[in-house]
């Protein structure tokens, strides 16, 4: 059985849209995966009670309980890979996941770490993408689903989608329009990654 583990830190919306679908879809019996656990960096994370919901594992690591980045990647490679027999989960998914990963967190799952980011990449790394879309006067806006390198919003992309940026859009009203397609093509993103 393929492992994935999924990173989040707050509400956890396309953490849902993944498990549901995989539940829908079958992945068990189509892809040979699963959603073997979820990890918060955040105690207060509304996704961890959806998750929990779903019967899937929930682990939380702290970020505020380390000093360096490093040693608190170095804390979550190791807690992740508790979540695979082989120690080693087939996929690791960044779902609203707000911690920028050290190069070596990243070396470590390399190939096998997945991030969807809020804008149409390459435009609009780093946050606050929804407002900064709006301020440049764009009049599309989007989502991007990507492999991830060390350097930040980079790296292959593997699928995006539109939305159209309306008169009088903020940030959130944009944002929720953003996260409604983020729904849709993440699922379908992991699923094609699994059958690649
Ligand atoms: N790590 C690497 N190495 N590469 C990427 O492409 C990554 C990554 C970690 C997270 C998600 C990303 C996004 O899609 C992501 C991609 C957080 C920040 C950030 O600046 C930036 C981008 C992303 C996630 N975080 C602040 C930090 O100091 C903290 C912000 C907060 O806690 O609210 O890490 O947008
Ligand atoms: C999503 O829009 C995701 O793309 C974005 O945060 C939201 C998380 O929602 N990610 C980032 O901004 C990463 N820096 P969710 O917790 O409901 O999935």
């Amino acid at each position: 059985m393929k492992n994935i583990v999924i990173l989040i830190s707050g509400a956890g919306s396309n953490m849902a849209s993944i498990v549901r679908t995989a539940q829908r879809d079958q992945w068990d019996v189509r892809l040979q995966a699963r959603v073997a656990a979820v990890i918060s960096n955040r105690p207060d994370a509304g996704g961890l009670a959806i998750a929990r919901q779903w019967g899937i594992a929930t682990d939380v690591l702290d970020h505020r309980g380390f000093a360096e980045r490093e040693a608190f990647d170095l804390a979550l490679a190791e807690r992740i890979e508790r979540h695979d027999p082989q120690g080693m989960p087939a996929l690791v998914v960044l779902a609203g996941f707000m911690r920028v990963l050290t190069p070596m967190f990243v070396a470590r799952f390399a190939g096998r770490l997945m991030n969807i980011h809020p804008s149409l990449l390459p435009a609009f790394t780093g946050l606050h993408t929804h407002q900064r879309a709006i301020d440049a006067g764009c009049q599309v806006a989007g989502a991007t689903v990507h492999l991830v390198t060390e350097r930040l919003d980079d790296g292959p992309i593997l699928a995006q989608a539109t939305v159209p940026v309306l008169a009088g859009d903020t940030a959130q009203s944009l944002g929720a329009r953003v996260v409604t397609q983020e729904h849709l093509i993440y699922p379908r993103a992991i699923a094609a990654w699994l059958q690649r």
